[in-house]
């Protein structure tokens, strides 16, 4: 197996632990533990023969020099904002955007689309925002909403990580 680190960034309370702990040990909590600092988290997944290594990051802002110490060691991304509130999608096009190496795959996720409405708003809300991205010269390589409470789209994120890592692992 190879190792992959994949670093998760997004604003306080997106979803981030409760996507990562929904991947590797299929709980929902729906109490919030605000992270400090960083948890890693391991998974294999045999599919792609790697055992990842996730980085949840605290979404609360650390300095610079100490996130880039994080940035710097992954082989992807995953960015994540919420559906309900537009101000993190924001955040993740002019906060967290700016502070990966944008060569670097990155997966995009809108979560708790199980709180919203109208989902192909948010689906199409999501497809402007990796546009926006893309045009800043972030290598997006994937896309998608999820829902952490109920595992919707969650699947998807292990495969196109895996698939992202591996690239960036033998271009090394
Ligand atoms: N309805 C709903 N709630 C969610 C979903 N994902 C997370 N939550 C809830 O949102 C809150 C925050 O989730 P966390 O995963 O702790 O957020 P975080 O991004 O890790 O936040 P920080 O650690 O502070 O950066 C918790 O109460 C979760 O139960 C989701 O998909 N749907
Ligand atoms: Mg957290």
């Amino acid at each position: 197996m190879k190792a992959a680190n994949v670093v998760v960034l997004g604003e306080s309370g997106v979803g981030k632990t409760a996507i990562i702990q929904r991947l590797v040990t299929n709980v929902f909590d729906t109490q919030y533990h605000s992270t400090l600092g960083v948890r890693v988290w391991r998974k294999d997944y045999t599919p792609c023969e790697i055992t990842f290594y996730f980085h949840d990051v605290q979404g609360v802002h650390m300095p610079d020099a100490l996130l880039k110490t994080y940035t710097g060691a992954a082989d992807a991304y995953i960015l994540v904002c919420d559906a309900p509130r537009r101000r993190t999608a924001s955040s993740t096009e002019f906060y967290w955007a700016e502070r990966i190496e944008p060569k670097k795959p990155v997966i995009l996720v809108e979560n708790k689309v199980d709180m919203v409405k109208n989902l192909v708003v948010h689906a199409k809300a999501l497809f402007r925002l990796e546009q926006k991205m893309r045009a800043k010269g972030i290598n997006v390589c994937y896309s998608t909403v999820t829902s952490a409470k109920t595992g919707f789209h969650l699947s998807k994120i292990l495969q196109k990580a895996g698939e992202a890592c591996l690239r960036t692992l033998s271009s090394q």
